[in-house]
This record gives C-alpha cells, sequence and structure tokens, in this order.
C-alpha cells in the first residue's frame, strides 16, 4: 500500500490526502513531524533530506517529495484531476504554484501569530498585516472564481488541491465580517466543504 509520511495537521500532508480520497486510493498515513518529530532522524533525512513532511513512499520504496508535486504524480499516474486539454493544464499548474509562491507565504504571518505562537508573545501588528495580505491574496483567487467554477475551468481539478488547506484556514482564523471582496472564494469553499475528502482531510481536522 501507498505510505504517506506525515501528521494530518501540516497543510502540505493535507493537500496529497486530498487528493488521495478525491482519487479513491487506499494508503496509510504515518504520523511524523510537528509533535510526533522524528522527522529530522537520519532514517526520515534518507527519505527526505529537508526533514519536512509529506513524503510519498510507493510500494516497491520509490519515494517522492514536495507536495505540489506528489498530487501531480499521483494524478498523472492514475488518470485523474489532471485536465487533458493542455492550456488549462497550464492554468491549473499554473495556481499550484501560486498556492507555493504568494497565498502559502501570505498566510504565514497570520497562522503563525495566532496559532503558533503564545498570547503573551504576539504580534498584534504583525498578524493584523498578514491579514491584510492574505486577503488582498484571496482577492486574486476570488477574480478568477467570478470567471470559472474551479480554479482552472469549470471542471475540477489539481489547480484547486493546493488552496483548500489555505482557504480553511482563512476562514477558521477571519471570521465573516472581517472578510471582505471573496463572495467567489467562499462559494468555492462552500463546495469544497461538501466533498469527502476535503472534509476528512482538512475541513474536519483541528488547525493546529
Ligand atoms: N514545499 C514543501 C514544504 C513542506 C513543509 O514545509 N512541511 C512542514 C509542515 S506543513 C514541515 O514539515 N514542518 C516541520 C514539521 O512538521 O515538523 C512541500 O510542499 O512539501
Amino acid at each position: 500500500m501507498l505510505k504517506v509520511w506525515g501528521r494530518n495537521t501540516s497543510s502540505n500532508v493535507q493537500k496529497v490526502m486530498w487528493a488521495l480520497g478525491e482519487m479513491g486510493l487506499p494508503c496509510e498515513r504515518i504520523d511524523i513531524g510537528g509533535p510526533f518529530g522524528n522527522n529530522k532522524e537520519p532514517a526520515y533525512l534518507a527519505m527526505n533530506p529537508n526533514g519536512l513532511v509529506p513524503t510519498l513512499e510507493e510500494e516497491d520504496g520509490w519515494l517522492l517529495w514536495e507536495s505540489n508535486s506528489i498530487v501531480r504524480y499521483l494524478a498523472a499516474k492514475h488518470g485523474k484531476l489532471e485536465p487533458a486539454d493542455l492550456r488549462i493544464r497550464a492554468q491549473a499548474q499554473k495556481w499550484m504554484d501560486w498556492q507555493l509562491s504568494v497565498a502559502g507565504p501570505a498566510i504565514f504571518p497570520l497562522f503563525w501569530g495566532l496559532i503558533r505562537t503564545p498570547p503573551e508573545k504576539r504580534d498584534d501588528a504583525s498578524i493584523a498585516a498578514g491579514r491584510e495580505k492574505i486577503g488582498e491574496a484571496l482577492k486574486i483567487m476570488d477574480a478568477q472564481l467570478g470567471k470559472t467554477k474551479w480554479l482552472a475551468s469549470d471542471e475540477f481539478s489539481y489547480g484547486d488541491i493546493p488552496l483548500g488547506p489555505i482557504v480553511h484556514r482563512y476562514m477558521t482564523l477571519v471570521p465573516p465580517p472581517e472578510r471582505a471582496g471573496i463572495k467567489n472564494v467562499e462559494r468555492w469553499y462552500e463546495a469544497v466543504c461538501a466533498r469527502p475528502g476535503y472534509k476528512q482531510h482538512i475541513a474536519d481536522v483541528p488547525v493546529v
């Protein structure tokens, strides 16, 4: 059976688990990283020299790290979630890259400031700036979702997967009155919450 190394609270592990859920592929997930540790031990570093999660391990021991690459690999291998049209596929991959380069860094100060920092050490100015930054980034996603049902086209694809954990964190950390100009993202969030794989691996997992 496929193995996914990584704790279920990691946003990058969640992407892979959601993609596996969408494709109906069974896997064994092994807790590592965060409170479970062991990700800087030689045995894990031999699999993933970054000491980060997730790592995918196939039945014959073949390994792959980088969550978005894992999602693309599994999709291509199983012929699911990957748009057949080259231009739509490129749009899907663009949103995956955008999550890594823009949306991920944008939500980091808000998430880290509110969730991973003890209240007495919180920097309120940095948290407020972070809220503004991810709010602005989500307006870019919102503009696309005003034109197409899903990010790459009107069909769900792997282009939607990496934004899943980020939008869930935003919706959890920012109450509705403080959200502005993201009605289409809210519609998208409601739609992904109705998908069993998203519910199991992202929406129902505590943001910690
Ligand atoms: N670009 C990498 C980033 C991986 C990453 O930063 N993982 C975090 C969790 S989201 C991690 O391993 N942190 C250390 C830990 O969990 O102990 C990917 O997408 O797989």
